[in-house]
C-alpha cells in the first residue's frame, strides 16, 4: 500500500481543492507475490502510451461554436452542457478510420511496451460494450463496434500490454455519479447506487471480456469513501491478481504511484518506489482540433530518459480524433522517438535508476555493470565528467554505432565526445565497469563552468529541523496543472536549507533566487552563505499563491560566490529575522561568472 501522503495528493480530483501539499516521497512498499511480479514487468517496460478517446473527440474542444482551451475531455464540464445535449455527440461519432491493428503497429514502432486507453472517462460514456449502461459505443453510436475488443486482440497478437483507464467517481451523465453540479443536485446523488449499478458491473466487464490487463488506471477519486476504493481493489485482484492499480484508486490503496499530471518526481524524493508519470503530448488529453503544441522529439526523449533515471515509467498521451486517427503532428514525433529507441532502447528498457548525483550534462541509467550516460546538454569543451566514479572502467562506447570513446580515470571519469555528433541527439554513452557503480546520489550536484546556469532545486535541498518540503499546485486551466516544490518554516535565523555542490574547477558563480512572496513578505531579509562568504538579499513581492491561478516567480540576483579550489561545498539560505516566513522558494541558480 502507498503512504498517506500519496493519498493527500492524489485524492484530489481535478480541479484540486487544495493548493499546497506535503511533498510525496516515493518509497518501496510490500506487495503480494502476483503484484510484485507484475511490478517487475512494469518496471522493465518503462515506456507506455496513454490514449484518451471518447465522444469528446468528436467535438475536439469546440461546443456551440466556442473553443475551450486545455483538456478537451473536460468540455462538457467546462461548458456546463446538460447530459442530453452532450450525449448528442454520440449520434455523430462514427470513427470509421479506427483500425486497431494500425494503432498497435504504430504503438509498437514507437517503442511503447503497453498502452492504457480510456474505457470510460468523466463524461460517463463507455468506449466498450456494456450491459450496465446504454451510454456505450456499441449500443449508443452508429459505429456499433467495440474498439477495446479489437485493440485487445491486436495488442495480444503483437505482444503489446493493455490497460484501461476508468473514471470511478466522476460520471457527469449519470444523475448519481460525481462531478456534475450544473445539472444534478450533489445533495441528492446516491453514489452507492451508482457504484453498485455501474462501476462494479463495468469494471467486472473490463476485467472479464478483454483478456489479461496490465493495469486499471483509476482517476479523480475525489471524496470517495475508503470502502469503495477497497471494494474496487478487491474486485480487480479477485478477477486478475496481477492487474496493477494506480494510486488514483484513492485512499492509499494503489500498487504504484501516479504523480500529479505532467510531473517527473524529483530525484531526491524517489527512494525506490514504483511510479508512472503521465504527460500530454500537446496540452490536452483528448483530441483538440486547434491545439498542435506537440512536444518535440528531443523533449520526449529527455522525459523518458529522466523518468528511467529516477526509476519510473513514462506514459505519454495520444488523443485520437473523431474518425479514429492519431493526429499527424503527434504520430510523426512518436515514431522518431521509436527510431531513437531502436538504437538506444537498451539504455531505457529494463534499466534501474541512476546511482549518480545531479550532473549538468544529463541523466544516467544502469544495468548491472553497465552505466548509460544520456547526454542531454553537450558541454562546451566536449568532455563528459563523472566526478567521484571510483569503480574501474573497462570500456566506454557510444551506444549508437558502438564506437569506443577515449576516457581518463583519475579523480572521477572524463570521457571525450566525438566532434561530429549532431547537437540535438540524445547521445547515449555506455560505461562498462568491473563492479557495478555503487549509489552515490548524495554527493551533491556537479558544478562546472562549461555549462550555463545550473539549478539547485528545493526538492534536493537538505532542510534543517522545522523546515518542511511542500508541493504547490496551481493551474492555468483545468488540465494545465503546474506543480512546484517549495519549503515552509523558513522563519528563523537558526533554520536553513542547504545544498552540497561538487565544484570541478575554481571560479565565480552568480547566485539567483527563484521564489514567490506575498506583500507581507516584501522587504524581509535573508542571506546566502558558503563558508565565510555571506550575500544578503531583500525579498520582493510577486503575489499570493492561489489555486487555479498561475504563480509568479521572482528571479532575483543576489551576488557572486567564489569557489577557490575544486571540491565539495555547502551553499545555504537562512532568514535574518525570527518569526517571519521568508518566502516560498523554488530554486537557487548558480551561473558561471568568470
Ligand atoms: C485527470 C483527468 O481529470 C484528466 O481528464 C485526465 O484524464 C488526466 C490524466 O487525469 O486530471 C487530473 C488528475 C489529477 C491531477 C491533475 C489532473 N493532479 O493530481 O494534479
Amino acid at each position: 500500500m502507498t503512504s498517506t501522503s500519496v493519498q493527500a495528493q492524489d485524492a484530489v480530483g481535478a480541479p484540486p481543492e487544495q493548493t499546497r501539499f506535503k511533498a510525496q516521497v516515493y518509497e518501496p512498499v510490500q506487495h503480494d507475490a502476483a503484484t510484485t511480479q507484475a511490478l517487475a514487468r512494469f518496471n522493465n517496460d518503462r515506456y507506455a502510451m496513454f490514449i484518451h478517446w471518447g465522444i469528446y473527440a468528436q467535438a475536439g474542444g469546440v461546443i456551440r461554436g466556442k473553443r475551450f482551451y486545455g483538456a478537451s475531455e473536460w468540455l462538457m464540464q467546462r461548458s456546463k452542457t446538460p447530459s442530453a445535449e452532450y450525449l448528442a455527440l454520440a449520434e455523430e461519432f462514427n470513427p470509421v478510420d479506427f483500425d486497431a491493428k494500425a494503432w498497435i503497429r504504430t504503438i509498437k514502432a514507437a517503442g511503447f511496451r503497453y498502452v492504457v486507453i480510456t474505457a470510460k472517462h468523466h463524461d460517463g460514456f463507455a468506449m466498450f460494450k456494456s450491459a450496465a449502461s446504454k451510454h456505450n459505443i456499441v449500443d449508443g453510436t452508429r459505429f456499433g463496434r467495440d474498439p477495446l475488443k479489437e485493440l485487445a486482440e491486436a495488442a495480444k497478437a503483437e505482444g503489446v500490454g493493455l490497460g484501461f483507464y476508468y473514471s470511478q467517481y466522476q460520471d457527469w451523465t449519470e444523475p448519481n455519479g460525481g462531478g456534475n453540479d450544473w445539472e444534478f443536485d450533489p445533495k441528492k446523488t446516491d453514489f452507492d447506487s451508482y457504484f453498485n449499478t455501474k462501476v462494479v458491473p463495468q469494471v467486472t466487464e473490463l476485467l472479464t471480456n478483454y483478456g489479461p490487463l496490465r493495469e486499471i488506471w483509476f482517476d479523480t477519486p475525489g471524496p470517495m469513501a475508503p470502502e469503495y476504493s477497497k471494494r474496487l481493489r478487491e474486485l480487480v485482484k479477485k478477477l486478475q491478481p496481477d492487474c496493477l492499480l494506480n494510486s488514483r484508486i484513492g485512499n492509499g490503496l494503489g500498487d504504484y504511484s501516479s504523480p500529479s499530471d505532467s510531473e517527473v518526481p524529483p530525484a531526491s524524493l524517489v527512494h525506490g518506489g514504483d511510479w508512472e508519470s503521465v504527460f500530454t503530448h500537446n496540452r490536452s488529453w483528448g483530441y483538440s482540433a486547434f491545439d498542435n503544441d506537440f512536444k518535440s522529439t528531443d523533449t520526449l526523449i529527455e522525459l523518458l530518459a529522466t523518468s528511467a533515471s529516477r526509476g519510473g515509467n513514462f506514459m505519454l498521451n495520444m488523443g485520437p480524433d473523431g474518425r479514429g486517427r492519431f493526429p499527424e503532428g503527434a504520430q510523426s514525433r512518436l515514431l522518431k522517438v521509436g527510431d531513437w529507441l531502436k538504437v538506444n532502447g537498451e539504455s531505457i528498457y529494463g534499466t534501474t535508476r541512476s546511482p549518480l548525483p545531479q550532473t549538468p550534462w544529463g541523466v544516467a541509467t544502469q544495468r548491472g555493470k553497465r552505466l548509460y550516460l544520456h547526454v542531454l546538454d553537450r558541454p562546451a569543451d566536449g568532455v563528459i565528467r563523472v566526478p567521484g566514479l571510483t569503480e574501474a572502467v573497462t570500456k566506454v562506447t557510444l551506444l549508437a554505432g558502438g564506437a569506443a570513446l577515449p576516457f581518463k580515470q583519475g579523480d572521477g571519469l572524463a570521457i571525450t565526445l566525438p566532434k561530429d555528433a549532431t547537437p540535438s541527439d540524445d547521445l547515449v554513452i555506455a560505461v562498462d565497469t568491473r563492479e557495478p557503480v555503487a549509489a552515490r546520489r548524495d554527493q551533491g550536484a556537479v558544478l562546472s563552468p562549461v555549462y550555463g546556469r545550473q539549478p539547485l532545486d528545493v526538492a534536493d535541498a537538505v532542510l534543517s529541523e522545522g523546515v518542511g518540503l511542500e508541493a504547490v499546485k496551481t493551474q492555468l486551466s483545468v488540465d494545465d496543472t503546474r506543480k512546484y516544490y517549495t519549503v515552509v518554516g523558513l522563519d528563523d535565523p537558526a533554520k536553513s536549507i542547504a545544498w552540497t555542490v561538487q565544484v570541478e574547477r575554481p571560479g565565480d558563480y552568480h547566485i539567483d533566487l527563484q521564489y514567490s512572496a506575498t506583500a507581507a513578505q516584501a522587504g524581509r531579509e535573508g542571506v546566502v552563505e558558503m563558508n565565510d562568504q555571506k550575500r544578503a538579499f531583500g525579498v520582493v513581492e510577486t503575489g499570493k499563491i492561489e489555486r487555479r491561478k498561475p504563480v509568479f516567480l521572482a528571479f532575483q540576483p543576489v551576488g557572486i560566490l567564489h569557489f577557490d579550489k575544486p571540491g565539495r561545498y555547502t551553499v545555504a539560505i537562512r532568514p535574518q529575522t525570527a518569526g517571519q516566513e521568508l518566502f516560498a522558494i523554488r530554486a537557487l541558480y548558480l551561473t558561471p561568472a568568470n
